[in-house]
Parts: C-alpha cells; sequence; structure tokens
C-alpha cells in the first residue's frame, strides 16, 4: 500500500514534467502556403525557454520529412544547412524566419492550404537531458511581412 507520503512525492514528479512540457513558449508560429505541386514548405515561429534548452526534434504528419535548418551567410553565399539541435537559451527567444532558422517540411503529403491549420511536434530536451513533446498547431499563411529569402523557388 502507498503511503500518503509516496502519494504526494508522486504528484510532485508529475506536477513537474508538467511544468517541464510548458517550459518552451511558441509565439507567432505560422507555415508557408504551398502552390499545386509544390512539395517543399516552411515554418517559422519565435521559442522562448525558461530554462536552457534545446530543440533537438521536429515532426509533422503533413511531411515525409520534417528538420530544422538554418540559412547562414558564408563571405556572401547565403547556404542552408541542417540544424538538428538549436539552443534555446534561458529567457532569450529564438526567432525562427525567412532567411534564418526555419522547419523546412519536405516531401508534403499535402497541399498547405490558405487558413488551414497543421500540427507540428516539437521536441526539447533541458539541461539534465530530459525530452519533452509540445504540439503546436501552425496556421497556413501566404507570407510574413518583410524580406522572403527562403520562397517556393528555393531548391534543397
Ligand atoms: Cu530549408
Amino acid at each position: 500500500m502507498m503511503s500518503f507520503k509516496n502519494l504526494a512525492a508522486l504528484l510532485a514528479a508529475f506536477t513537474v514534467l508538467a511544468a517541464q512540457a510548458q517550459s518552451v513558449e511558441v509565439r507567432e508560429a505560422w507555415a508557408r502556403v504551398t502552390v499545386q505541386g509544390q512539395k517543399v514548405s516552411g515554418a517559422f515561429m519565435k521559442l522562448t525557454a525558461k530554462e536552457n534548452t534545446r530543440l533537438v526534434g521536429v515532426s509533422s504528419p503533413v511531411a515525409g520529412i520534417t528538420e530544422v535548418h538554418e540559412m547562414k551567410m558564408d563571405g556572401d553565399i547565403m547556404r542552408m544547412r541542417a540544424a538538428p539541435d538549436v539552443e534555446l537559451p534561458a529567457g532569450r527567444t529564438v526567432e525562427f524566419k525567412p532567411g534564418g532558422y526555419h522547419v523546412m517540411l519536405m516531401d508534403l503529403k499535402t497541399a498547405l492550404r490558405k487558413d488551414s491549420t497543421i500540427p507540428l511536434t516539437l521536441v526539447f530536451k533541458n539541461a539534465k537531458g530530459v525530452e519533452s513533446k509540445l504540439q503546436v498547431q501552425l496556421p497556413v499563411r501566404t507570407a510574413a511581412p518583410g524580406a522572403d529569402a527562403h520562397g517556393a523557388g528555393m531548391k534543397h
């Protein structure tokens, strides 16, 4: 028979787990609309972690392959590479935006239609190595305001 003290400890542990799941705030998330036949799109958002955290995985049922990519200037050439591990320092907002970090949705199984939403699962790892998952619903939009360095013509 479980003692009251053990039960209290167990409940406290659950509370900690629940809090960890909420430890990264996702704001202004959106995915880019696709045109007929387009198999690749991008998703963008702002991530703010309460404690030092890393984004170690992304997945979405709408895409065969989902990866985090980073675009960076290499001299005067813009290069894109996979970023399997993105640092989210405590309290600092990391922006995923066209021309920087972005979630690449490849081998799309369905068109991303304007005003629909798509699910995206983010996998985080905290400083202790504990993983947590967060599922977000991204509205599908035509574009964010401002420059667009990662449009439909982008080759991967
Ligand atoms: Cu990309």
